[in-house]
């Protein structure tokens, strides 16, 4: 029997890479571990307390925000924003920053989608919680701004996942690997699953919307023709996989390989999906476990982020699935 190795042992190992903030990552993870158990709680029995269906209100994307996005939103802040470690916190969910109460002693920047692909909560598909993390640039603790919040992707402390599906999984990565944790109910806790994950370099699935191919250029329609030609030589046709449900279409590429695009369209010619709290965390898993992550043509976590909502075309997953993608949008192929 394989040991039982909790996420919280695993974060303490980790802490050996980082000898100038000891047990402070650790803590900052440990911090979210826990905030993800009480969405988990939540989520797992959404049908049962009649929390789904609409809050009523719109969040800063303009879409009907649904109760259990509110509450993954509010416990995120809440549960984390109270041990103090954290400085300043960016949400899909909030206009602005957020300046958690405690905040005084906080040296990193929190930056999350407390609850992505919500749209499928009432039909039960997977939907994930992702989340971005940062040291303060410059800004002494209590005097943390939006600039802490818009760095390059490649200088995330740690970045990771929980997508909460048939088994509720945590995923992260703090530079030295990628890890997932599967959660056991039984005894509360997240417990070692996917050791040191390494994606594919080659998949069999590509995940992109073909209903919006109508609004995609005609590189990205030279794409998909090509990606269902017959051609046994190079693996094709590819199937298609698309949840509409970006974590969950991560993670399943992830493990199996594969590429998931969401490319420019003409409702959103900067892509749909955004750079801060789902591109650049994805991103860094993605590269750790040894994939690619552009937006057709730059490198994910080189881009100059300049506001906390940014859009980002995203093509991510193996290497050579995502170079494919690229050289057509380049126009090269
Ligand atoms: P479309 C969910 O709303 C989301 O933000 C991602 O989780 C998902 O990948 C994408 O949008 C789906 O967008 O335009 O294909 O419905």
């Amino acid at each position: 029997m394989s040991k039982l190795i909790t996420i919280e042992r695993h974060f303490l190992e980790q802490q050996k890479y980082f000898p100038d903030a000891p047990g402070e990552v650790t803590d900052l993870l440990n911090d979210v571990a826990f905030a993800a158990k009480l969405v988990r709680r939540e989520v797992v029995r959404a049908g049962l307390v009649d929390i789904l269906g609409f809050a009523g209100s719109t969040n800063v994307q303009g879409e009907e925000v649904k109760k259990l996005d509110l509450f993954a939103n509010e416990k995120i802040i809440s549960a984390i924003g109270q041990h103090g470690r954290f400085a300043v916190m960016g949400s899909e969910e909030n206009d602005g920053i957020i300046i958690p109460p405690q905040n005084e002693t906080g040296s990193y920047a929190l930056l999350f989608d407390p609850l992505d692909g919500s749209s499928n909560i009432d039909v039960n598909v997977s939907v994930g919680t992702i989340f971005s993390i940062y040291r303060l640039k410059a800004s002494e603790p209590g005097n943390a701004s939006l600039d802490d919040c818009l760095q390059h992707g490649s200088e995330q402390v740690a970045a990771g996942y929980v997508i909460y599906g048939s088994s509720v999984v945590m995923v992260y990565t703090t530079g030295h690997g990628v890890h997932g944790f599967t959660f056991d109910p039984t005894i509360g806790e997240f417990l070692l699953s996917h050791e040191n994950i390494v994606t594919p370099k080659r998949g069999k699935y590509y995940s992109i919307n073909e209903g919006s191919y109508q609004q995609f250029n005609e590189e990205t329609k030279k794409y998909l023709d090509y990606i269902k030609e017959e051609d046994p030589a190079t693996g094709r046709p590819y199937s298609t996989r698309y949840i509409g449900s970006l974590v969950a279409d991560f993670h399943r590429n992830l493990l199996t390989g594969g590429v998931f695009v969401y490319p420019p369209t003409k409702t959103h010619k900067q892509g749909k999906l955004r750079l801060m709290y789902e591109a650049n965390p994805l991103a860094f898993i993605c590269e750790q476990a040894g994939g690619r992550a552009t937006d057709g043509r730059n490198r994910i976590l080189d881009i100059q982020p300049l506001s906390l909502h940014q859009r980002t075309p995203l093509y991510i997953g193996s290497e050579d699935d995502v170079i494919v993608a690229e050289e057509f949008e380049q126009g090269v192929r």
